[in-house]
């Protein structure tokens, strides 16, 4: 006889950033079961309408950091002034118990029954994911290893490319951070920021099929000339 183990469904959500109504649409688009397993991929603040209303549905599933949080954890002294306007509006939003999850949030999720692992940003080739740094876990773009730093697509030499085109597994890492023009969908790695809080679509990937799902945003387009874009992994492109 053979047993077949069934796998929890996983639902693994893209940066949020203050986009609440278009999570609650996302999750009633994939008729979310009391059974199923969310997971945020970090950046659940900044820029988007409902910071606090998205980290208290984090709070309620699950959730790596992103570094827009560990931001946020960071200039926890810093006086009002001396924060953007975006940072002291998200800061107004929060209450102490919303800043103490964030320093209880872990910087990556395995998910072994799927081969899988969640990440915000990235990871560097041939290092084990508990031995990542978490410079790369929380910031990772275009890399040129072994060099440590990391540039925004915006930003890198040509010698860098992202970090998807050289990564081997043998985990498939799910990431956000990057805003993508389509989902990035290679054999070791799943990107799903699809830049709902610039008008694109709010984005989630389902295991155990690695489906991918997504709902359109309700907030602004971003006018094109403002962004470019530059290929980061096959047809694939990011907004910089
Ligand atoms: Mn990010």
């Amino acid at each position: 006889m053979v047993v077949q183990r069934t796998m929890q469904r996983t639902i693994v959500i893209g940066d949020l950033h203050g986009c609440f109504t278009e999570a609650l649409e996302l999750l009633d688009r994939l008729a979310l079961a009391k059974s199923n397993r969310v997971i945020f991929a970090g950046d659940l603040v900044d820029r988007g309408p409902e910071p606090r209303a998205c980290v208290e549905l984090a709070m309620r599933h699950e959730c790596i950091l992103g570094n827009h949080e560990e931001k946020h954890l960071q200039q926890r002294k810093r006086k009002d002034e001396d924060l953007s306007p975006d940072h002291l509006r998200t800061r107004r939003a929060l209450s102490a118990e919303h800043y103490a999850y964030f320093e209880k949030l872990p910087t990556f999720i395995r998910l072994p029954e799927h081969g899988a692992v969640v990440v915000h940003a990235g990871v560097m080739p041939n290092v084990a994911i508990e031995a990542q740094d978490p410079y790369h876990l929380l910031h990772a773009q275009c890399i040129h290893p072994p060099e440590r730093k990391s540039f925004w697509p915006s930003k890198a030499p040509a010698t860098h490319t992202f970090w998807t085109n050289h990564w081997r597994g043998p985990e498939r890492v799910i990431f956000g951070h990057t805003v993508l023009d389509v989902p990035l969908v290679s054999e070791h790695a799943v990107g799903i920021d699809t830049g709902c809080c610039f008008g694109g679509p709010l984005t989630a990937v389902v295991l155990p099929d690695w489906q991918i799902v997504s709902v359109p945003s309700r907030q602004p387009k971003r006018a094109d000339k403002s962004v470019a874009r530059f290929r980061v992994h096959e047809g694939v492109q990011a907004f910089s």
